[in-house]
């Protein structure tokens, strides 16, 4: 090892940027060492050692301009631009609401490349939110540098979305150096080498171990049908008259465990509706999800789930949100409510040039696991197996993950729906599939349903075999 790399890792331990012994995490796990890069600027010799080092570490990487992440990265960054003589932009943490509105500042041309550099990586996660900030700026991302890997797989997680990562030092690193100097006795950095060795992703577990997890009665209650009906294929009943719409559902109704319904959508609702949909839910053990989507302030969508012309909340136990208006429309919807009911929050959609972000998909799941009691899931999408799997890695296993946007023959619907396959859907992680089209508009709906019914379920049956090992 480089003797700069020994004397950054001396430094940082000598001014407590580095600690051992026993810390409580955000997550509350238990880690038995602590990183924080955040007071490197007050020591100008470790700061020129640092830039000294990212310069000769990145002589293989072409790039136009750079940034850091704010806020440890973004000085580091600013030495580093001065002394490449290479421009710096950077991302602002919130947007401005006047001027403007800029979300990176900076000059800089459409299509130019971006190097990202950053102190730490632990799961990889950050780094696909800044990547993507730049990128809808117009730039290129290739590279990512970071003073210190403290992943288990990072570099892995980010070639498999194309990106490379350059890191300075790794924590087997910290311990050789610190242990040889006699600053890290041999137990503790046993300790330390077997935490960063685990893999982050929590071991995945099959569904009926999750149903030992979970708590919340809506939840459980999903989890059970899916079970007992040996089906997780949801039905989009997407028809714009009744007749077609029962006709459908009780020719399916066998091979599913839910109906998702956009009852807005019917033209000729009457009363008797709602009673039919509940027969037929209770003769084929299926549940009931009206796809409201939800999105205004905590007050208007209580009456709109309560009351007008559907009064959702008194047959859907399950609906879908959106998290746009913030934490509150959860307390308008489920708050003072007689019967339980319970939300799909929208964490990803499907459709092409959505405007949801990483950040905006880690902050709506972020609410929903503070919020298990009210809410069973999210719906989400991807573009293969592999992005669902970083999505499903966010999700607690007392939560589901439904995915909408699957089709056993298309790609898409020409107006925007992109669609993937039940396999990619179900490997990823999903725990239910949504299929409208597929179904209804196919000549014979009832021998699709069962066509994805069986699809779904092998394709899910074997993933939960693995997770059960
Ligand atoms: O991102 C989404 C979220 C939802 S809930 N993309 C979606 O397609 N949906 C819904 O799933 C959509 O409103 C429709 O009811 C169903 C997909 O229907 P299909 O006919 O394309 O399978």
């Amino acid at each position: 090892m480089k003797i700069e790399k020994q004397n950054l890792i001396l430094d940082l331990h000598r001014i407590g940027a580095l600690k051992f012994g026993e810390f409580k995490l955000k997550s509350g796990a238990s880690s038995p060492f602590y990183i924080d890069l955040r007071s490197i600027i007050s020591y100008p010799e470790i700061v020129k050692n640092i830039v000294s080092l990212l310069k000769s570490e990145i002589s293989n990487c072409k790039f136009d301009v750079i940034t850091g992440i704010p806020y440890t990265a973004l000085p580091l960054a600013a030495q580093l631009s001065l002394e490449l003589n290479t421009p710096l932009v950077y991302q602002r943490k919130e947007v401005k609401a006047y001027g403007t509105g800029k979300l990176i500042e900076g000059h800089f041309k459409q299509g130019q490349t971006c190097l990202i550099i950053d102190d730490l990586i632990t799961t990889g996660e950050s780094k696909f939110e800044a990547a993507e900030a730049m990128e809808q700026a117009g730039l290129t991302v290739h590279d990512f540098v970071c003073l210190i890997d403290r992943s288990y797989n990072g570099s892995e997680v980010l070639a498999k979305q194309g990106y490379q990562l350059i890191s300075i030092v790794t924590v087997a690193d910290m311990i050789e150096v610190l242990t040889t100097k006699g600053l890290l006795d041999a137990q503790l950095a046993s300790k330390v080498s077997d935490f960063v060795n685990q893999p982050v992703e929590k071991p995945q577990l099959s569904l009926s171990q999750r149903l030992r997890e979970t708590k919340a009665p809506l939840t459980r209650k999903l989890m059970e049908t899916i079970l007992r009906k040996k089906s997780n294929l949801i039905l989009s009943l997407d028809v714009e008259d009744t007749k077609t719409f029962f006709e459908i559902l009780d020719a399916t109704g066998p091979e599913i465990f839910m109906v998702k319904t956009h009852v807005d959508i019917i033209k000729d609702f009457r009363g008797d509706f709602v009673p039919r949909l509940k027969g037929l839910a209770e003769k084929y053990d299926f549940l009931i999800f009206e796809d409201r989507k939800f999105a205004d302030i905590g007050s208007t969508v209580r009456k709109q789930f309560r009351s007008g012309v559907h009064r959702i909340a008194e047959w859907a136990e399950y609906v879908t949100v959106h998290m746009i208006a913030g934490e509150a429309i959860l307390d308008g919807l489920f708050g003072d409510l007689e019967v339980p009911r319970s939300g799909f929050l929208l964490a990803r959609m499907s459709a092409k040039g959505n405007l949801i972000s990483e950040t905006y998909t880690r902050q709506v799941i972020e609410i929903g696991k503070s919020r298990k009691a009210c809410v069973s899931g999210y719906i989400g999408h991807g573009v293969n197996a592999e992005d669902i799997k970083r999505l499903r890695n966010k999700i607690p296993q007392d939560q589901l993950l439904l995915m909408p946007g699957v089709n056993l023959d298309s790609g898409g619907d020409g107006l925007g729906q992109q669609y993937l396959s039940v396999e990619s859907a179900i490997e990823g992680g999903a725990d239910a599939i949504i299929v409208g089209r597929g179904i209804i508009a196919s000549e014979n709906p009832a021998i699709e349903a069962k066509r994805y019914r069986d699809s779904g379920w092998k394709a899910f049956k074997s993933r939960d075999e693995q997770y059960a090992k």
